[in-house]
């Protein structure tokens, strides 16, 4: 038999699987979205938002299709938060956290503290009056935000390009080489159940300017200043194209003890040259355990900050484009024979003896916990057989109260898959999480897979 019809094959018994154990053809099929391909992978996948794009119906119709996290573009920017000294305006950036909340997207908070879209009111202003004003605002805009946001840029675009390694000059910088730190320890106290991000460009491979990041994130662990994750801007074209050693990076930094994320990720070009370069990113974050996620800066090419370069998933109209479709392949998605549903029992004898479904499945947690809360991921790994679906028994202690939770749906102590992740291939994992008031103590979750 040639391969294609072998495929086929695998595909028509595990449909009849399927059908014999009534389980929802969803659950089967390779994942068909960015998000919940990325999901079954334990990843997320995002992108931009510009807030005033949301009344149109098709870019919020991919958006919501496909996307499962969310960086307001300019929305949560210090110009766009604090147009005046102390009073706040959170309009457009509420507007993007409650369409993401309503359409289960987490959110990346983009960015507390950054040289520039400053208001000109910040921008006059040196020295302490400053310092303050950056620690002020850090507060008011984590606190207002506090329990929705998945990760902060905390600070954003620190580092000067070039050779040199070192800090790049702004009116934050001449506050003091500390104005970093302090911004990491405001927003660590504003909202500790936020991973705080420090994000950058030019620094997606081993050059001077990642050093200089690196040698500051190796500074903070070892000092305890609060630091969980580094973003990679990633915006690639022929003049900065994808390094050849991006994974090694990011993989150095994880090595840290931070997670890492690509946070504004587009690549100008076209076609399977496009298409090539972001399967190799896509690629690269999921040969890094600790890169969580993949964010790109925007839906349609049009939407771009460079347009002209025809950077992103969709063209103009809305269609895929064929990155759109190397990006599903990498993440493990796409049509159904391309990666056929994992289940021992394809091949078993006929359908009076029902197949065996599962090989079970573990689940481990993870908890960040601060003063009165808590954040816990619940990572769920299939066992040899795979799942189709599965089920974590998880007590909580008394005290704890979940104020929210995301790829999974809850029944008292029970958080089952959602549609896009229950597939799980074998000993391949996906991820869930909530968070809470309270204390978490030990959590021991157990896991039932079918
Ligand atoms: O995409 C953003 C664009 O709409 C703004 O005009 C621009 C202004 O600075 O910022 C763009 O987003 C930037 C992001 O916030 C930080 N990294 C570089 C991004 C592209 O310039």
């Amino acid at each position: 038999m040639d391969k294609k019809r072998k495929l086929a094959a695998a595909g028509a018994g595990a449909l009849a699987v399927a059908v014999a154990l009534g389980i929802a053809s969803t659950a089967d099929a390779a994942a068909s979205t960015l998000g919940a391909a990325a999901a079954e992978q334990g990843r997320y996948f995002g992108t931009a938002v510009a807030a005033y794009k949301l009344s149109d119906s098709v870019y919020s119709g991919i958006l919501d299709r496909e996307f499962n996290m969310v960086t307001p573009e300019n929305e949560m920017k210090w110009d766009a938060t604090e147009p005046s000294q102390g009073s706040f305006s959170y309009g457009s950036a509420d507007q993007i956290v409650s369409h993401a909340q309503s359409h289960n997207q987490r959110i990346r908070g983009h960015a507390l503290a950054w040289h520039s879209q400053q208001p000109g009111w910040a921008q006059n202003l040196s020295g302490t009056a400053l310092r303050n004003a950056m620690v002020n605002h850090v507060t008011q805009v984590a606190t207002h935000y506090k329990g929705k946001i998945y990760a902060w840029d905390v600070v954003n675009e620190a580092f000067a390009d070039g050779g040199g390694g070192g800090r790049r000059d702004s009116n934050l910088q001449r506050t003091g080489n500390d104005w970093i730190e302090v911004a990491f320890r405001t927003a660590r106290a504003a909202d500790p159940g936020a991973k705080l991000c420090y994000n950058d460009y030019n620094t997606d491979g081993q050059n001077a300017k990642s050093n200089a990041v690196y040698a500051m994130v190796q500074d903070f662990k070892s000092r305890g200043v609060p630091i969980d994750c580094v973003g990679f801007q990633s915006h690639f074209n022929s003049a900065s194209p994808v390094p050849s050693d991006y994974q090694a990076n990011l993989q150095r930094f994880a090595n840290l003890g931070v997670d890492v994320q690509i946070t504004e990720l587009d690549i100008e070009g076209s076609g399977s040259t496009q298409a090539e370069n972001f399967r190799k990113v896509t690629q690269a974050c999921l040969n890094v355990s600790r890169c969580t996620g993949i964010t790109v800066w925007g839906i349609r090419d049009s939407d771009s900050w460079r347009a002209s370069g025809t950077p992103l998933l969709f063209d103009g109209n809305g269609n895929k484009k064929a990155a759109y479709t190397s990006t599903l392949a990498a993440l493990g998605g796409g049509s159904p024979t391309s990666n056929p549903p994992v289940s021992s029992s394809s091949s078993a004898p006929p359908s009076s003896q029902p197949p065996i479904p599962s090989g079970g499945c573990t689940a481990t947690v993870s908890v960040n916990q601060w003063q009165g809360g808590f954040v816990a991921t619940v990572r769920v790994t299939a066992g040899a057989n795979g799942t189709n679906a599965w089920a974590v028994t998880l007590p909580l202690p008394s005290g704890a109260t979940v104020t929210n939770s995301w790829n999974t749906s809850r029944s008292g102590n029970t958080w089952s898959n959602v549609s896009y992740n229950g597939r799980i291939t074998a000993g391949q994992y996906t991820e869930f999480g909530f968070q809470a008031t309270g204390t978490a103590g030990t959590l021991s979750p157990t896991c039932a897979a079918s």
